[in-house]
């Protein structure tokens, strides 16, 4: 008997695929088109991680069934490659990162290449490659013409360990993502992407598309969408109010002090007029120095200083009302100021104890008004409106979304295309002059000026003005990691397109993505900037569909031996070339979609793992032996060779694969069992494991199946099942008399209505019923029911 030597026969099929191309997508096709996407790998010096196996052969498995069914098939690959590891790898070595990213990119291809994914990999993307970037920085123009790229002053997130400005997803509990360093705040002027404009589209796009309910509530809770109002307090002082913006105006008789934030413009304004200048200042001051996630973070005690000197009023009750500076009010939501109401509020009630102040109950536990003047009574929500127009308020819609910091002080990034004259402001750099390639430099380090590495290629960044041909001076930030994913979707429908990012037809025979996996921790951010930048162009005419993608899931982690993060300081890194080394890539695939539930985080098992091994060497025996023929007849095994296979179509859809595997592993315990196998059963079998197990099952059906010209068994006809040999042996008839139901029958299904007949009147339950009476008429529905008319 032959040997399941796994080592021979992947690379072998592997060299076939690619020689028959079997895996390419053609560009227009008679053929339904089908498009599934992994989120694109970074290839990171460690090699691929078995987190991407998990993922790439989800969405393998569905492409290969897909490609089965008739469908014409656009499953890519490419670099995400632009990024800080390997940035911080080339200041370390001094390796030019373009380099290194060449020789991390080759492994991670032959990694890939070994686990038998059917990417088509003639459409491979690099988001570095000049010819790829050229794209990012011409749609990044494209927004930039329209106004929503601009430069802005803001504060951003300083980690002075990496010296790079972070944006607010970057900072995890006021401590950087990447080095866990202490955040500060810095003022500097960056690049800023207006997605705040597409806020109601980003949310209001989620209706179209079916995306995980989890995946839908964090971009809806991302985008924060907030209705409101906003109302005016007048001030003791003099011209001067300040507006609030609440989404409780019908808690406005209960607001008894006020807060601005520490940034608030009125404070230096007012500042002359305080009696507690000193305190005040001095608490702006502190304040200033801390990130808004520390600000707002629930545990910490309230702290604020009261503006002595002035009061406000509130417009409902015209009660003078005191004004504290206090942090816990954000400068850069709604309008940096609030009505506190404690009654209502949990800060608020929190700070008013602090600061004894005065906590007045307005509505009451059942909704109603109570204390609130001529709105004592009225239900809440119309409180709402009515309190807004008696002090001439205005509804408001706010969102929690912020603009996106675009740039970067690093090296290894887009370089922004634009230039800066000093008639003519910031002028893009000509379409005919793209890409803007990066500069060589010999530093590749941050400067500690807080610059980018570019701010030193001095005969780079010396140009003349586009417009008015003047000495000008190139932008030196860069892009920041999430510019080349944002549309990589877009250039996988035509890699190779010198004209354009992606030429119309294509993109309208392609787009959208019919189905789209990738990590949870990429459901805020990474989705949302790609769905705002193919929203964008779609407003600009450029691609066909608003939405990019049709369907999102999202995979679970894959955790070490024991429960925790896989990393290499714990050194608790699974590589997945030992594994396929010792068991084959088969048998890799077939673990990783057995694990457990695919939406779950599971912990390595290299015990599992011998199981899935024994499973394709009982498929490999069984295949060896002498047992199956086109003569055998076995009506069990094909009644069950059926029924596993309607199972693994259907288990395939909800990405149900360790349950398919389970149905597969009792189909082939039977199997080499049985005495005999028919032909046809065995055939179902070998096509319902490929999308899984894609070398085994074509060395099977090759040595089975196989015709002097080479055809594959993945692009074989995907099976159907019998529909009547799948339904289930019994079925529930419901027996009545009269109409009444009188009593319930397990019957063997498709049972006539003789049968179904004989069987009621046979029953205790209507016997009793029946006796003496004479059956007018017997109506017969089968499967499901018989009613006896008497
Ligand atoms: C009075 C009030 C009474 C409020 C009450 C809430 C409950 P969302 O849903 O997040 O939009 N607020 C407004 N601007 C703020 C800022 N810059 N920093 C901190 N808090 C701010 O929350 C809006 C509510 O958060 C607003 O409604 C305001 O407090 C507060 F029983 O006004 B409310
Ligand atoms: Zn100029």
């Amino acid at each position: 008997m032959k040997k399941y030597d796994h080592s021979k026969l992947e690379p072998k099929w592997q060299k076939a695929w690619d020689k028959a191309g079997i895996y390419k997508a053609k560009d227009f096709s008679k053929k339904k088109k089908w498009y599934s996407l992994i989120e694109f790998p970074y290839p990171s010096g460690q090699g691929l991680h078995v987190g991407h196996v998990k993922s790439n052969t989800a969405m393998d498995i569905v492409s290969r069934k897909r490609r089965m069914q008739g469908y014409n098939v656009l499953y890519p690959i490419g670099w995400d490659a632009f990024g800080l590891p390997t940035e911080n790898y080339a200041v370390k070595t001094g390796i030019h990162p373009a380099k290194v990213t060449k020789q991390n990119t080759k492994i991670f291809e032959k990694q890939l290449r070994r686990i038998g994914f059917s990417f088509d990999w003639d459409r491979l993307v690099d988001t570095t490659d000049p010819e790829y970037y050229k794209w990012t920085q011409w749609i990044f123009l494209q927004l930039f013409k329209k106004g929503l790229a601009y430069k802005g002053k803001t504060t951003i997130n300083w980690c002075p360990n990496d010296k790079i400005g972070l944006a607010n997803e970057e900072v995890v509990g006021g401590k950087c993502e990447r080095c866990g360093h202490t955040v500060e705040q810095r003022v500097k002027e960056q690049w800023m992407l207006k997605i705040t404009a597409y806020a109601d589209k980003l949310l209001k796009g989620l209706d179209g598309v079916d995306f995980l309910p989890e995946i839908k509530r964090q971009q809806a809770n991302w985008i924060g969408r907030s209705e409101g109002a906003e109302i005016d307090f007048p001030i003791s002082t003099g011209a001067e109010k300040i507006t609030v913006f609440t989404t409780r105006p019908d808690t406005l008789f209960g607001a008894t002090y006020m807060v601005l934030a520490p940034e608030h413009e009125l404070i230096q304004k007012i500042m002359p007029q305080l009696s507690n200048r000193e305190a005040v200042e001095e608490y702006v001051k502190l304040a200033s120095g801390k990130s808004d996630e520390e600000r707002i973070a629930d545990a910490r005690s309230k702290t604020g200083v009261p503006l002595r000197g002035i009061l406000a009023i509130n417009p409902a009750t015209k009660k003078e009302i005191p004004i504290f500076v206090a942090d816990y009010v954000l400068s850069n939501y709604g309008t940096g100021a609030i009505m506190a109401v404690p009654a209502h509020d949990e800060r608020d009630l929190e700070f008013a104890i602090q600061f004894g102040l005065p906590v007045v109950t307005v509505v009451s536990d059942t909704g109603e008004l109570v204390d609130s003047g001529p709105f004592s009574g009225m239900r809440f929500e119309e409180a709402k409106r009515a309190i807004v127009s008696y002090v001439n308020g205005r509804p408001r819609v706010n969102y929690h979304l912020r603009d996106w910091v675009f740039s970067r002080q690093r090296y290894w990034g887009e370089p922004i295309p634009l230039v800066h004259c000093a008639d003519c402001g910031w002028v893009p750099v000509p379409d005919k002059d793209l890409p803007v390639k990066l500069p060589q430099v010999k530093d590749f380090r941050p400067r500690s000026d807080g610059e980018s590495p570019l701010a030193s290629a001095t005969a780079w960044l010396k140009t003349k003005c586009p417009v008015c041909k003047k000495p000008a001076r190139r932008e030196t930030d860069v892009m920041p990691n999430w510019a080349g994913s944002s549309w990589y979707f877009l250039r996988y429908v035509d890699p190779k397109n010198k004209k354009t990012f992606a030429d119309i037809k294509k993109l309208k025979y392609w787009m959208n993505v019919d189905w789209y996996n990738g990590g949870m921790e990429h459901v805020t951010l990474h989705l949302l900037y790609s769905r705002f930048w193919n929203q964008f162009l779609y407003d600009c005419k450029l691609v066909p569909k608003s939405e990019p993608y049709a369907k999102r899931t999202a995979h679970g982690m894959i955790l070490g031996e024991g429960g925790v993060k896989m990393s290499k300081s714990r050194g608790n890194v699974v590589n997945p070339d030992t594994v396929i080394k010792a068991y084959g890539a088969d048998t890799l695939r077939m673990y990783e979609m057995f694990m457990g539930p695919f939406d779950q985080a599971i912990s390595w098992d290299p015990k599992s793992i011998e199981g899935l091994y024994r499973f394709l060497n009982r498929v490999w025996t069984i295949g060896q032996g002498t047992t199956i023929s086109a003569r055998a007849k076995n009506e069990e095994l094909v009644r069950l060779t059926e029924k596993t296979l309607k199972k693994v179509d259907e288990d395939i859809e909800k990405m149900a694969f360790n349950t398919a595997i389970s149905a597969m592993m009792v189909l082939s315990n039977e199997m080499s069992r049985a005495e005999s196998i028919p032909e046809k059963s065995w055939a179902k079998f070998l096509c319902m494991l490929a999308p899984f197990a894609p070398h085994i099952t074509e060395e099977l059906w090759q040595a089975r199946f196989g015709a002097k010209k080479f055809s594959s068994l993945h692009v074989e006809k995907w099976p159907k099942w019998e529909t009547k040999l799948v339904k289930e042996d019994l079925a529930t008839i419901v027996v009545q008399v009269n109409g009444k139901t009188r009593s319930i029958l397990k019957l063997p299904t498709d049972s006539t209505r003789q049968i179904a007949e004989k069987a009621a009147k046979e029953d205790s339950l209507i016997r009793k019923y029946l006796e003496g009476a004479s059956v007018k008429n017997v109506i017969f529905v089968p499967n499901r029911l018989i009613n006896f008319v008497i």
